[in-house]
């Protein structure tokens, strides 16, 4: 390998003097306004402090064209993700190009401005099948893209008036001027970055402290506390995690910086994209692994991208980066010699015993509170796991039922609740779709848009319920997955999310008719109404589904009572 070394002059930000910034603040509050969301905040704060360089704003229709084609911008330079500034149809239509307008936390407090030079739908499914390989929902940033995101595109540079205020690990963030100072200043000529979204364990540690030997050079532990996986652990506690790992490498090598990134999750140009970044923040190597960024199974069942693909791509566009690739080396632990060794080095593979324990293994453990061995993890790292994670039957949950009016889905959610509740242990709050609507729903009717805003709040106090400790159980129509797909990710933030589909059929709960409404729906004087003259998506794998019909209600919740035992969640 080539000794690179780097070059740690600072790289341009695209902030304007303290002086500038008061008077422009002043002045912007005439603005048009845009709130940004979480997402967005992420890659502002990347471009205005040079984290996204030679980038000047959001993304041109030109550049994005690029981008999304060949990776790369219009005047030819290597970028592969798209970053754009999607907002809705309603604020874009009252937009002018040229027009300057004001980006906002969402306090509301200005953070830049941004002079409009391009306004335009672009084509998504075009952008998923390029940049994220498949126009599949599986992926989450796929699903951002169709799910979350505005219809249209915004493009043009942007001037910053003040940095993202953060209230937490503040002494650990680092602008890449700050981290190029600070390596030039200690005299870090070679600097290989880790990435990660994960907690560090002894396989990390060895692997990474590795890496930075063989490169002769120091490391940088660059984790991203920005947006990651849905579902992964809070970065706080993996803060605390990486806090107490540092301690065990050797003093002066090593230095731990948090990487304000919100991550697309998309593999092989991830990888590509995470080395410029690290090139900008004044690394030389980059440690790329198997699967790098990658986002997990598609719908069919199948990864997204080949093991190796993200190394594939990195290697092929390295040079013209100037940020060299270390490969990850497959940690394992050789019992007979208690330490660790690269997998591919091991030449008595049949005569030792060999020990690795998988990322799903680990969660299994932690769920279950079985024992984790030292030989694989840290007892700080453990012990700061177990008290943010602790076994399942201790953690709040959510029971989602669904289907149609009449299914028995307020029944069976009463006999379950009165079940959990002589059970005892947590409290238990039942949001019944009427009860709901009653308490915090009343305004809304049953169009689509209106649905979604109901079952979203029931979401949200269900995930509320869930963090705290507690049992929700909802029982809404939520006719459409889409949205309980958004529900099960704000929930599963916190615990577990259980999908009952309460299987009755249309024909059925017609028939029973208990309240009168689908005589009423059939006449034409109820509109909208679901099963009849409105949409229902049968969900396609719930945890469970209970046929209601020749089946009585107690057995119904009994049913639902074995699988919250089988998932461990209640003991038995
Ligand atoms: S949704 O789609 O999830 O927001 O619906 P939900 O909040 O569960 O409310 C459904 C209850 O409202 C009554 N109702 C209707 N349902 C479906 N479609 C239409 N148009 C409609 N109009 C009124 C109905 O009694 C539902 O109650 P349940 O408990 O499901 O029978």
């Amino acid at each position: 390998t080539k000794l690179m070394q780097n070059n740690l002059a600072p790289i341009p930000e695209l902030y304007v003097s303290y002086d500038s910034a008061e008077k422009l603040k002043f002045e912007a509050s005439d603005l048009v306004s845009h709130d940004l969301t979480p997402r967005q905040i992420c890659d502002l704060e990347l471009l205005l402090n040079g984290g996204f360089n030679p980038l000047k704003g959001f993304l041109s229709q030109e550049d994005y064209d690029g981008v999304v084609e060949k990776m790369r911008l219009a005047d030819g330079s290597l970028w592969p993700m798209p970053i754009t500034l999607d907002v809705s149809e309603e604020f874009a239509g009252k937009l002018e190009v040229g027009q300057d307008i004001a980006l906002r936390d969402q306090e509301g407090v200005i953070l830049a401005t941004m002079t409009i030079t391009d306004n335009w739908v672009p084509n998504k499914s075009l952008e998923a099948e390029k940049v994220f390989g498949a126009d599949d929902s599986a992926h989450p940033a796929v699903n951002y893209l169709h799910n979350q995101a505005g219809k249209v595109y915004l493009g043009g540079p942007i001037t910053g008036l003040q940095q993202p205020v953060h209230y937490d690990f503040k002494a650990r963030r680092d602008t890449p001027n700050e981290l190029r100072a600070y390596f030039r200043k200690m005299g870090w000529r070679k600097v290989v970055a880790f990435q990660t979204r994960n907690p560090l364990h002894r396989a990390h540690q060895e692997l990474t402290f590795r890496a930075a030997r063989e490169a002769q050079a120091n490391l940088l532990i660059h984790p991203v506390v920005g947006l990651t996986k849905p579902g992964d652990v809070d970065h706080f506690t993996r803060v605390r995690c990486y806090e107490a790992v540092l301690d065990q490498y050797p003093q002066s090598t090593t230095s731990m910086s948090l990487l304000n990134l919100a991550m697309r999750m998309a593999g092989p140009r991830e990888a590509v994209w995470h080395g410029l970044i690290r090139k900008n923040h004044g690394c030389t190597h980059f440690i790329v692994g198997r699967d790098h960024a990658g986002p997990g199974k598609n719908s069919a069942g199948d990864d997204f991208y080949g093991p190796y693909d993200a190394q594939d791509l990195f290697r092929a566009h390295q040079e013209e980066m100037g940020i060299e690739m270390v490969d990850f080396k497959h940690m394992v632990w050789v019992q007979e010699r208690a330490q660790y060794e690269a997998m591919d080095e091991i030449k008595d593979k049949d005569d030792v015993t060999i020990l690795n324990i998988s990322g799903t293994e680990l969660r299994r453990r932690l769920q279950e509170g079985l024992e984790i061995p030292e030989w694989f993890s840290f007892p700080e790292v453990v012990k700061e796991l177990r008290r943010t994670k602790p076994p399942r039957a201790n953690q709040g949950f959510t029971v989602f039922f669904t289907g149609f009016s009449g299914s028995g889905k307020s029944t069976i959610a009463n006999a379950l609740m009165v079940k959990l509740m002589e059970q005892g242990g947590r409290p238990v709050t039942l949001l019944d779709g009427d009860i709901v609507r009653k308490n915090l729903s009343s305004e809304l009717g049953f169009s689509k848009e209106h649905r979604d805003l109901n079952i979203r709040r029931i979401g949200y106090v269900a995930s509320e319920i869930t963090k705290n400790g507690g049992i929700a159980i909802c029982a809404p129509i939520a006719p459409y997955a889409t949205t309980r797909r958004a529900v099960r990710e704000d929930v599963e933030n916190f615990g577990a999310f259980v999908e009952v589909h309460v299987a009755t059929s249309i024909e059925e709960c017609e028939r029973r008719d208990r309240k009168g409404l689908y005589k009423l729906a059939r006449e034409g004087k109820i509109k909208e109404f679901t099963g009849i003259s409105d949409p229902y998506d049968v969900p396609a794998s719930p945890e469970l589904s209970v046929e209601t019909e020749n089946v009585d209600v107690d057995n119904c919740a009994h049913q639902v009572l074995l699988k919250l035992e089988s998932m461990g969640l209640i003991k038995g």
